[in-house]
């Protein structure tokens, strides 16, 4: 049996396709909605006790959540497809590094623009804590378009082929406002451009947002 990857569309499962897809790896989706009911969250906390997606469970049955981390474990399984540096490089070290920014800044703040009323006990705080969370997503964009702007010369965050950080910056490019982007990010926007017509990324953009 291959890898089981519970996703669901416009959701983080979007890059991990992308990357399964990469590493030409086995595996099935199993599509699996936002739970309902308390029941359905139950069942789903048994496997995350989060309830989110994604959700990569390995052939052994080993679950593995957190997009970076799913994203890290396909690219060691799969050297042949160079979906990171080399472990233990200074290389893998910077690549690393700025995926787990990526997560910890831009994905959860966008968490925070998207459910503004979890993050705040003030029934009225939702547009402010909206709108606090736009304004620090947008900064730490700035902060990866500055980092990438002397590196795309080579094609890609790394070199001339995509990594899992390209691929994550490819997902998050599809959740900020596409004008803004282009008119303040102009290395993040022009690597989101290349990535797009990649058959791979296309497919699973088709299938996200299509
Ligand atoms: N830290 C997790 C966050 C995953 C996450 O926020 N997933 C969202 C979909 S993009 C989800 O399942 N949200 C449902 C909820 O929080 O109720 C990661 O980086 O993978």
């Amino acid at each position: 049996m291959g890898y089981r990857l519970l996703g669901r569309r416009q959701t983080g499962s979007m890059a991990i396709e992308a990357a399964l897809r990469l590493c030409a790896a086995d595996w099935t989706l199993v599509v699996t909605p936002r739970p309902t009911t308390e029941a359905e969250m139950t069942e789903l906390c048994r496997i995350n006790p989060r309830g989110q997606v994604p959700i990569l469970i390995h052939p052994d049955g080993t679950v593995i959540t957190e997009g970076p981390a799913i994203l890290l474990h396909l690219a060691d399984a799969f050297p042949a497809a160079k979906l990171a540096p080399q472990p233990g490089s200074s290389a893998r070290a910077w690549h690393d590094r700025w995926l787990a920014f990526f997560q910890a800044n831009v994905y959860e703040g966008m968490l925070r623009e998207l459910f503004p009323d979890r993050y705040t006990q003030d029934p009225a705080g939702g547009p402010a804590v909206r709108a606090a969370a736009t304004d620090y997503v947008r900064r730490h964009f700035l902060i990866l378009d500055a980092e990438l702007r002397p590196r795309l010369g080579h094609g890609y965050a790394c070199g001339p082929s995509p990594t899992v950080l390209d691929i994550y910056v490819w997902m998050l490019c599809f959740w900020i406002d596409a004008n803004w982007l282009a008119e303040n990010c102009p290395s993040l926007d022009a690597l989101w451009l290349r990535l797009r017509p990649l058959p791979d990324l296309s497919e699973v953009e088709e299938q996200h947002f299509g």
